[in-house]
């Protein structure tokens, strides 16, 4: 990565929270702090640099990150999930909490229904200045955990080095598997040495799923068809609290699980459904007012960036920290009530 030593203004058509908070002033406090893996602020703002489209533009290197460039990310922090620096991160993964009946038994509306969490393994560096060796570890460790798993949760591991195209290109159809990373994963160093130690478990009826080595060491996703959002969250928790008995993962009071990008931070957690609206679609303003007032988020159905095929969306939450797990998932529940109800009426 060609990191500059130099601050340089940021492109009057440059809106990402790195432009808006980093000044020449506070790069010059920040430039020669390393953290105690020498990760640098320059590393951290290099995907902003290079991508002036970013809507955040920097990651973290370590969860020390947080701590030696706070000046930093606590503007970041706070203007894109309205959370103070003094605030207290709460989790409640609890299934019994979540009020969610399903919104579409019929299943007129919901596609697929879909929950991820993100870990990294506490006193590693994050994926963006992690050495090969160590996400060697970070993949031998998770994947010991994983084979961990047993009853419907119990599959098996496919590193991306080893993989055929054909079970790559069916697992990528599926949604199960992730793509190489974007041009801002990859200008945060996070697909240094791909596909080294990458790869993805997954159960037999391919409900439950994990990533290794992505854009974090680990996300934790519990996948169907159709709208059981609360079977979707209690098939995600459980497998949560078991790989939590065999790993150690970084986290803190304040910020909640430790993740790469700042916007994962806290519960870590997306919520989605693939959702068909096809006269919503046709009033893309209703829509985006309806998930402004509901906390959702609204992409494409084939992942972050990707445009939106007809009339499938996927609607998420947006709140991550701040809130619980529960909350997180009742926040896209109800959004998608509201959507459907008003799907109905029109
Ligand atoms: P993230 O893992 O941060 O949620 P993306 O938005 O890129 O990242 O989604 C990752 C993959 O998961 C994509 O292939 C996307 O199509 C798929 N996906 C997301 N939500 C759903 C869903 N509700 N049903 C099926 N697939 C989904
Ligand atoms: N594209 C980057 C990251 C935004 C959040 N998405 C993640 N972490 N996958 C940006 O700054 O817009």
């Amino acid at each position: 990565m060609n990191i500059s030593d130099q601050y340089s203004d940021f492109s009057q058509d440059c809106h990402s929270l790195v432009s808006k908070y980093l000044t020449k002033v506070l790069f010059e406090h920040l430039k020669d702090k390393r953290t105690n893996n020498g990760f640098s602020l320059q590393q951290a703002i290099n995907s902003g640099v290079v991508n002036p489209d970013s809507g955040i533009g920097i990651y973290a290197g370590d969860e020390a990150s947080y701590a030696t460039f706070a000046p930093l990310f606590d503007p970041i922090i706070e203007d894109y999930h309205g959370y103070g620096k003094d605030r207290l991160h709460i989790s409640n993964l609890n299934p019994e909490d979540l009020n969610a009946a399903n919104p579409d038994p019929e299943g007129h509306y919901i596609i697929s229904t879909r929950i991820r969490v993100a870990r990294n393994l506490h006193g590693l560096p994050l994926g963006t200045t992690i050495s090969t060796e160590h996400r060697k570890l970070v993949e031998q460790r998770v994947v010991s955990a994983l084979e961990k798993l047993v009853g419907d949760l119990a599959g098996r591991y496919y590193p991306l080095k080893t993989m055929s195209e054909a079970d790559r290109a069916r697992l990528i159809s599926d949604h199960i598997l992730f793509k190489a990373g974007d041009r801002f994963l990859q200008a945060a160093g996070l697909n240094r040495d791909w596909p080294e130690s990458r790869g993805i478990f997954h159960n037999n009826d391919r409900t439950f799923s994990a990533w290794v080595n992505e854009e974090d060491h680990l996300r934790v996703i519990s996948m169907q068809i159709g709208g059981d959002i609360k079977q979707v969250f209690t098939r995600l928790s459980a497998a949560v609290a078991e790989i939590g008995r065999e790993l150690e993962f970084s986290r803190n009071h304040h910020l909640g699980y430790i993740t790469s990008c700042p916007t994962n931070l806290g519960t870590a957690m997306r919520a989605s459904v693939h959702i068909n609206l096809p006269k919503l679609a046709t009033d893309m303003a209703q829509l985006t007012s309806i998930a402004d007032e509901y906390h959702l988020q609204v992409r494409g159905m084939h992942g972050e960036h990707t445009a939106s095929e007809g009339s499938i969306f996927d609607v998420s939450n947006r709140r991550r920290l701040g809130v619980t797990e529960v909350e997180c998932v009742q926040d896209m529940y109800d959004g998608i009530v509201v959507l459907i109800k008003i799907e109905q009426t029109l």
